[in-house]
């Protein structure tokens, strides 16, 4: 209870992107109550059922309390020395045998900074392999990718501060009522306050999010390239283009090649309303009007997506092509206009994008590939270029497919469970056990732990302080409020000591959480993402990024004066050589794997509100428990009908790789279109774990998994 809280300690909720702030209430060495944090801008008080019910993930029956080695098939108690010696032994074999390239880390967008920091530094720096990926790869690599493509930076240009300013809503892809709540309530205050709000959303299922919407768009899955450019061809067709805006910031290409207006106007005559009408299920004058609203010169326009554009082949385009939408209308860089993609998890901005631990990027959205930036990182971390792989390493598929075929020797997992997580799951389960694994969780068994050689007791939430960065480019400390049970440690604090017992211990001398940032703030000083101080960071309620003066304003809007400290005039998109964005010609094109005689319907999966991803922590808590004990099937009621199937009998879905049984669930809190089915990826029962059956397709420019759409066939069982 509330009242017996001795103190209140400020924190961040430790689930998705949203970065609600907290108030941790802490007697006799416990966290007793959780209270969104009423000074903080982003939730102001306010929490979802997840956020409030955070201290019943402490003290759990399954929380990891001491190293394990699995010896003879079992796991065997051992002492952090036994496990720490043991994994540098692994480590030293392959590099020695075998290369750097031999071993590899999966991290999360859950790790604080600190972690990834440390982390990324000891694999690309210390020992030479750029083979560091993590779950953001899964959930926003498209996000990156789209951002960098057209503007040439990463991460929004907006904050949710637009959403009190904006009065068009565009929706695409995103349940924000299940997957970021406490932002869909300002969502639904902003509606409320003001009668001429309008939301649009577009999503092939009815959700809780088009509950509010003024306008729904369910759609066939996978066609948004097709409806995006539709939109985009009405802007033109009704002169809804600012073409001052267009004519000063933009630049329009096709891959690689410039195009002139008038060549991107006749790129997109296969996309006329009446074109595309029945590719996208919905009729002509729908896309139309959608398009008007969007374009309409009195209102300002926010766009805001999430998985359903980037878990896709095309998730890098999809993304190009809403930015498309908000740079032809000029809607961009002002209160209220932006194009704003939701993040999934609490620090997959601050701690993998930011910090850059992806195969691909260094510190400060710099990237593997560039000797400049190599040779910038190599001067901060006190080493020779020449250490450092100019070659992105695996990205998420190909380190688990390397980790099946024997390529890779060593992995360490922390903070994430791709045992259940990743797609076509059967095939990188195998690999798994086959590679030697070190996993680094909070509780044991999990799907991943269970195929693990060793296991490391990981302090929680709460438990080690350390910086998150949300979905707005806001930096926000969590202090640390009790003692980790057991043997737990802080995960940086592993990660230090195999540094240091590999031998690279004057690499990493850092004492304390402040030091490791502040060597860090290096990084991203000079650079376009300056950052405030640790000493800072503990005092506020988070800062939106680039902080110019450590001391001074942050940032609401990037690109423009006079939000952005380095802009002077008007607006420069200064990540482009030319100081201009790109409108990309894209054609639409279908997803990996469509519906045919054999797997006649869409699947697609994604997340429900109870539930954070793999539900380690949330089905330790009664409460959500009780509230969502299993994962179901959502079928269309005409579907369930043509095979036979109530609501609450099995079902089982098949598809090329694998097969899942679960209940029916008609006129549930979601509906999906006829011919498509939804299922929640939360359940851990192997015999209901959805990823079993989803595709491993990935787009091949962020990498991203096609999570979103696969073709399953459906039978009674
Ligand atoms: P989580 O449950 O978030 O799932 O998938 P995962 O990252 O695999 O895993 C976090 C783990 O970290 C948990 O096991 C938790 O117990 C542990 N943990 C908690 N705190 C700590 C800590 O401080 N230290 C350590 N070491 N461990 C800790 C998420 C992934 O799933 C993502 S991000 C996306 S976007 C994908 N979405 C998706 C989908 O939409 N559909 C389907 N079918 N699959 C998906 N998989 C992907
Ligand atoms: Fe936590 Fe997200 Fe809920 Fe806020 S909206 S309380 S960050 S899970």
């Amino acid at each position: 209870p509330q009242h017996d809280a001795e103190k209140w300690v400020k924190g961040v909720c430790r689930y998705c992107g949203v970065g609600c702030g907290v108030l941790a209430g802490v007697s006799k060495g416990k966290i007793v109550a959780v209270k969104g944090d009423p000074d903080n801008p982003v939730n102001k008080g306010r929490l979802c059922v997840k956020g409030i019910l955070l201290p019943k993930i402490m003290d759990t029956k399954d929380r990891l309390l001491h190293p394990m080695v699995k010896k003879d098939g079992q796991f065997v108690k051992v002492s952090w020395d036994e496990a720490l010696n043991l994994i540098v032994a692994k480590f030293k074999d392959a590099i020695a045998q075998f290369g750097p390239d031999s071993v590899g880390f999966y991290g999360s967008g859950q790790n604080i900074a600190e972690e990834a920091y440390v982390a990324n530094k000891l694999f690309k720096g210390a020992i030479g392999t750029n083979n560091i990926d993590g779950n953001p790869r899964t959930c926003m690599a498209s996000a990156v990718a789209g951002y960098v493509s057209t503007f040439g930076e990463d991460e929004p240009m907006g904050t949710y501060a637009d959403i009190e300013e904006a009065d068009v809503f565009f929706i695409i892809g995103a349940n924000m009522a299940e997957a970021h709540p406490v932002l869909f309530s300002r969502l639904v205050d902003r509606k409320n306050s003001n009668p001429n709000v309008k939301i649009i959303v577009v999503d092939p299922r009815r959700t809780r999010t088009a509950d509010i919407a003024d306008m729904f768009l369910q759609f066939v899955p996978g066609t948004d390239l097709a409806l995006l450019n539709s939109m985009a061809y009405v802007i033109i067709e009704d002169n809804l283009v600012d073409r001052d805006f267009v004519s000063q910031h933009t630049n329009f290409m096709q891959g690689e090649k410039k195009l002139t207006f008038d060549e991107f106007k006749a790129f997109l005559a296969d996309y006329t309303p009446e074109k595309v009408s029945p590719l996208v299920g919905l009729p002509a004058e729908q896309i139309r009007e959608v398009a008007r609203l969007f374009a309409a010169k009195d209102r300002n326009t926010m766009s805001m997506w999430t998985m359903g554009l980037n878990q896709r082949i095309r998730g890098t385009w999809a993304n190009n092509l809403v930015h498309n939408l908000h740079l032809l209308t000029g809607k961009i860089c002002r209160p209220g206009n932006t194009p704003f993609s939701l993040t999934g998890q609490p620090s997959a901005c601050g701690s993998i994008r930011e910090v850059g631990a992806l195969s691909h990027l260094l510190p400060a959205h710099r990237v593997v590939a560039n000797p400049k930036h190599r040779e910038e990182i190599a001067k901060i971390w006190g080493i020779d270029p020449a250490r450092m792989s100019a070659k992105p390493g695996y990205h998420t598929i190909e380190m688990f497919r390397a980790a099946a075929s024997g390529a890779l020797k060593v992995l360490w997992v922390v903070c994430t469970n791709p045992g259940q997580s990743i797609p076509n799951l059967k095939l990188y389960r195998e690999g798994m056990e086959k590679t030697f694994m070190i996993v680094s969780e909070t509780y044991h068994p999990t799907r991943t732990s269970e195929l693990a050689d060793v296991v490391l007791p990981a302090a929680l939430w709460m438990e080690k302080e350390g910086v998150y960065g949300n979905g707005e480019r806001r930096t926000q400390h969590l202090a640390k409020a009790v003692e980790p049970p057991g043997e737990a440690k802080p995960d940086v604090w592993a990660l230090l000591e195999v540094a240091k017992r590999l031998g690279f211990g004057d690499l990493f001398p850092f004492k304390t959480n402040d030091e490791i940032w502040e060597e860090y703030r290096k990084c991203a000083s000079g650079t376009k993402m300056e950052l405030s101080t640790y000493d800072r960071l503990k005092k506020e309620r988070g800062l939106t990024w680039p902080v110019h003066d450590p001391n001074g304003p942050d940032t609401y809007i990037r690109y423009a004066a006079p939000y952005d400290p380095y802009v002077k005039e008007g607006i420069q998109f200064y990540g482009k050589p030319d100081g201009r964005a790109v409108i990309f010609a894209r054609p639409h094109a279908n997803p990996q794997e469509m519906p045919d005689a054999d797997y006649p319907f869409y699947l697609s999966t994604g997340r429900v509100l109870e539930h954070w991803h793999t539900a380690t922590m949330t089905m330790n808590v009664p409460e959500l428990k009780r509230a969502m004990p299993e994962m179901y099937v959502e079928i269309n009621q005409a579907d369930a009908e043509k095979i036979g199937v109530k609501d609450g009998e099995l079902v089982t879905i098949t598809s090329r790789r694998g097969q899942c049984r679960l209940k029916a669930k008609i006129n549930g809190r979601g509906q999906p279109r006829p011919g498509m089915v939804y299922v929640p990826f939360h359940d851990t029962e192997m015999s209901r774990m959805i990823n079993f059956v989803t595709i491993d397709a990935f787009d091949d420019v962020s990498k991203q998994p096609e999570y979103k759409i696969c073709a399953v066939q459906l039978a009674k069982a």
